[in-house]
This record gives C-alpha cells, sequence and structure tokens, in this order.
C-alpha cells in the first residue's frame, strides 16, 4: 500500500508505511519496543496505568473520520508509525534545490543535519511526558485527566514517529539515537533532554495548560517548518503529526480559559471588585488574576527560548538545503530562496533594544517565532474576551521579547514585561513581580486535589462547555472503579 491510505493494524505496530513488507525496519523497531514500554512504565503517567482511559486512536490519515473513541489501558495504546499520504510529484518547495523533486532518500550531503533535527524534534516528545508524569495524582476531572493521558500517548506517538525516520533511513546511527531518546531523562543532571524548556517542571495543572498552550504551540510551528521539508517522509511525518497537535493546544487553551472563568466566578459571587485583592480572592480557592499572568509570562518566555538565536547559520543551512522551511511555506509568494532579502530583528546594540534588517536567510528562527508570536496572541485575544464581557478591568498580555530570556541576545540582559532593561538589582528587586514566587506556587499547590466522582471539577477551574466525543457531563472518562 504505497500510497499509505489504509493502516494496516495486524501486526505488533500500527503502520501505513507498508513495514510488513520492511524485514529490517520492522525489527528495529520491534527491538526498540520493549524498551519503549519499559520507558513508558517507568517514566510515563504515575498511577493509573491499568485504568481504562477513553482515548481515540488513528484510524485512517486522511482528513476525515481519522480517530476513533474507545476505553484502552494506557500500556496496550496502538502507538504506531502514520504518515500522511504521499502528494504525487511533490517537489522541492525552497532552498538551493527549489523545484527539484522531493527526496525520498536522505542525500548523503545533508545527513548530518538531518539526524540533528529528528534528533532535537524526537528528543523533546519524551521529555514532555516525563514533565507531566505526575499530574494524575491531582486532576482536577476526569475530564481533565483524559485530556492529559491523550496529550501524554500522542507525544509517545510523536517520539515512535522520529524514531521510525531514524531507524528506516539513518541505519545504525538511527538505531543508536533511539536507544538515546529513551536514556535521556527531563531535568537529569547527568543526562538531561536537549532543548532548555524540556527541562523544567510541570508542577501543577496551571503549568500543564500553559505547557500545552505555549509550548506545544512552539511544537506546531517546528513541525510546520518540517512539513514543508524537501525531505519526503519527514513531510509526511510532521503532516500527520500536526493533526494530533491542533488538540494539544485546544487542551491549554480552554484550560486556562476555564480558570480564568472560574476565578471571575467566583469574584462576582464574592462581590470582589479589584482583581489584585489577592489575599480575598485566594480565601475563595481559586487562582487570581495576577498570579495567572505570572505563570503566562514564565512559560511564553521559556517557550521563545526554544527558537534558537536570532541570527542562526544552524537555521540559513537548513533552509537552504531544502530541509527545514518557513511557517507555511507554501503559501508564501515570495522567491522561497531569500539570497537577498532582509527580515526585522529586535538586537542588542550598545545596551538597548532595536530593531535592525538583517538577512533573511540567518534571521528565520526569528521569522518563525514571530509567527508563533500571532499565533499565540490570537490565543490570548480568546481568554480576553471571557474578561472583556465582565467588568473586571484585567487582561492578560503577553511581555516583551526580552524578558526572562535564557538563549539568543537578550540573555544578556534583564528586561522588565514592558521590554524596558532594568540593571541586576532592579531585576532582583522586582522579580516576584514578574514571574511566580515560592509562595504562589505553594498557594496553587495547595488548590491541587484530585477530583475523581463522574461529572465533578476541583473549584478552581470551571466545568469544559462540551465533552469531549460529545459525551454527556458525568461521563466516566477515566474508569477509576472496576
Ligand atoms: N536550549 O544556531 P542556533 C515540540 C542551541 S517543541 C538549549 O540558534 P538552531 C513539543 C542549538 O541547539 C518543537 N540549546 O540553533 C512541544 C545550537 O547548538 P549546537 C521541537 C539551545 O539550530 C511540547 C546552539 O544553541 N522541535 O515538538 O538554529 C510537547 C546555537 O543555536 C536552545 C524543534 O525544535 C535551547 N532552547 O535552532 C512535546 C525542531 N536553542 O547544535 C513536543 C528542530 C538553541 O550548535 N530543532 N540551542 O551545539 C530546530 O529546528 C533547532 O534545533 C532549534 C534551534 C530551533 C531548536
Ligand atoms: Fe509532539
Ligand atoms: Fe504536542
Amino acid at each position: 500500500m504505497p500510497d499509505g491510505s489504509q493502516i494496516d493494524f495486524d501486526g505488533l505496530i500500527p503502520n501505513n508505511v507498508d513495514l510488513a513488507n520492511d524485514l529490517r525496519v520492522r525489527k528495529a523497531l520491534e527491538t526498540w519496543h520493549p524498551g519503549y514500554i519499559d520507558w513508558w512504565k517507568q517514566m510515563g503517567p504515575e498511577g493509573f496505568q491499568e485504568n481504562l482511559v477513553y482515548l481515540r486512536t488513528a484510524v485512517g490519515v486522511g482528513s476525515e473520520g481519522w480517530a476513533r473513541f474507545g476505553f484502552v489501558k494506557m500500556p496496550e495504546y496502538r502507538w504506531g508509525v502514520l504518515l500522511a499520504p504521499q502528494v504525487e510529484g511533490r517537489t522541492i518547495p525552497f532552498g538551493a534545490h527549489k523545484g527539484e523533486p522531493a527526496w525520498q532518500e536522505v542525500p548523503g550531503e545533508y545527513r548530518a543535519m538531518l539526524r540533528r533535527l529528528l534528533v532535537i524534534q524526537g528528543d523533546t516528545e519524551p521529555a514532555s511526558v516525563e514533565q507531566q508524569r505526575h499530574l494524575g495524582a491531582t486532576a482536577p476531572s476526569l475530564y481533565d485527566m483524559r485530556n492529559l493521558f491523550q496529550v501524554n500517548v500522542e507525544e509517545g506517538r510523536h517520539l515512535w514517529a522520529m524514531v521510525y525516520l531514524l531507524q528506516k533511513y539513518f541505519g545504525r546511527d538511527g538505531r543508536e539515537e533511539a536507544e538515546e531518546l529513551l536514556r535521556r531523562r527531563s531535568g537529569d543532571q547527568d543526562s538531561p533532554r536537549m532543548l532548555g524548556a524540556f527541562n523544567e517542571r510541570t508542577p501543577d495543572w496551571l503549568s500543564f495548560f500553559m505547557f500545552t498552550f505555549f509550548t506545544d504551540r512552539d511544537g506546531k510551528m517546528q513541525l510546520a517548518a518540517l512539513a514543508q521539508s524537501g525531505f519526503d517522509p519527514l513531510s509526511r511525518t510532521c503532516r500527520f503529526m500536526l493533526t494530533e497537535e491542533a488538540h494539544h493546544m485546544f487542551v491549554g487553551e480552554t484550560g486556562v480559559q476555564r480558570v480564568i472563568q472560574r476565578t471571575i466566578d467566583a469574584m462576582t459571587a464574592a462581590g470582589i471588585d479589584d482583581p489584585y485583592d489577592i489575599p480575598r480572592v485566594r480565601a475563595l480557592g481559586v487562582i487570581d488574576l495576577p498570579t495567572l499572568q505570572k505563570k503566562a509570562n514564565l512559560h511564553y518566555s521559556l517557550t521563545l527560548d526554544l527558537f534558537g538565536n536570532e541570527i542562526s547559520t544552524n537555521a540559513a543551512n537548513a533552509f537552504n538545503a531544502g530541509i527545514k522551511g518557513r511557517y507555511r511555506e507554501d503559501r508564501l509568494t515570495d522567491d522561497h530562496q531569500l539570497l537577498s532579502a532582509q527580515y526585522p530583528v529586535l538586537r542588542l546594540r550598545d545596551g538597548a533594544i532595536i530593531r535592525e534588517d538583517v538577512p533573511a536567510l540567518s534571521s528565520l528562527n526569528m521569522r518563525l517565532r514571530d509567527d508563533f508570536v500571532d499565533d499565540t496572541a490570537a490565543g490570548i485575544a480568546r481568554w480576553n474576551r471571557v474578561l472583556e464581557r465582565t467588568k473586571f478591568p484585567f487582561r492578560v498580555t503577553l511581555p516583551h521579547v526580552a524578558f526572562n530570556r535564557r538563549i539568543g541576545e537578550f540573555a544578556a540582559i534583564h528586561a522588565d514585561p514592558a521590554g524596558n532593561i532594568l540593571t541586576p538589582e532592579q531585576w532582583a528587586a522586582r522579580r516576584d513581580e514578574f514571574l511566580p514566587t515560592t509562595e504562589d506556587n505553594l498557594f496553587i499547590a495547595s488548590l491541587m486535589k484530585p477530583s475523581l466522582e463522574k461529572g465533578a471539577y476541583a473549584g478552581w477551574i470551571a466545568p469544559p462547555r462540551i465533552g469531549i466525543d460529545n459525551m454527556p457531563g458525568d461521563f466516566e472518562y477515566v474508569r477509576i472503579e472496576d
């Protein structure tokens, strides 16, 4: 089935890449499989591994009807290898090879570059599962617990996606990298995950929602850029991954929105007009909006770091090579080669933040980051619509890109969320206005009590408007008692 429209569920590994007739890769994946299951049991969701969870599983890769919902135990989830269907006659959309037929094999000269990108992409997927592994124990509802586990199994499948590409196209090197992906651990001193944000903690459910809102959106942007790749198997893989990513951002966006809703409902009922009256708001057992803003500041700035440096020859090389494109490259109308184009980038010059035109090729990380910022701002506007319907003057805002950075030029300075440069002393004095404090985190932690009755929700979050798969409000998304 070379067109890949059918999924073969007969073997150990569901797939639409004809593994049944690809003995070498099938053997490599089947050899890797037990290690993956061990990793899942050790580092995947803590507890609930024997419970039945109402999960969606892909049953097709076309645009319609690819998901089927049903109860499964997580370790028995049918992870597999799924690529979007091959597009007949596809050509390389950008870079030096623009217009040539898309590659079905790895071009030798780009082997190292491609391998590095696959490994970095693959590393983030299990990392996020590790970061979220303790959250099941404090789920605010069965609905939310199910969403967490859905995200977790799909990030697991995203790891499978990268491992397939490594094993199929990189032989022995690929098999070694696939083992390493199971060996590194988020936050580990000696063998951490590769990118900064994936070694941070996700200690509570508000962090989880912020992570899926901001950081999974980096996933969306990076996958969209890789979906343009001239290396066709990568493009097809990412196109299918993107269909799953949408749900992760839905979980984050609606999660935070429900937190905002619950807070303003509680304030309204208690007759509190001032969103900054933090002690009175917290006494209601809900998360005050200024603390929610601080959490957003943190996760946004951590996620901006994932776009890399302002000026990057890695990014220029990957574009020239036809390996990693721009967001929606296929809808852009320039020459798709950018040899003489310029792009405006915010930079640090003599201690000041200025906008400067630089060669478009070397600023591709910033271009993708700008697309991310726009996409994020649209989501924030939807949160604010909830607030606009009330009398409260509070609005969630995005901090300046220079705020709280570890990667890139602004790592060298301190800035407030408005983008004013601060001295180290000013930063130390004011940091707690901008970022969650220990006390804020302890308060949020104090709310994290499980709510596992059918149809019940913890007091700090509003119920969702509609259930998953249109299920009724009291649906038992995770079977707690059998
Ligand atoms: N932390 O030339 P530069 C997702 C390194 S999320 C640590 O600017 P480049 C998901 C960089 O590696 C999407 N190190 O780098 C979300 C380089 O080191 P080397 C993940 C960093 O390559 C939620 C050096 O600094 N996918 O899917 O232009 C849940 C120079 O930097 C960081 C991808 O990222 C950092 N933050 O850009 C689950 C796509 N940033 O190699 C999943 C693949 C930079 O010189 N990756 N460095 O030693 C890429 O496209 C690029 O590697 C990056 C970096 C955009 C990450
Ligand atoms: Fe992912
Ligand atoms: Fe994701």
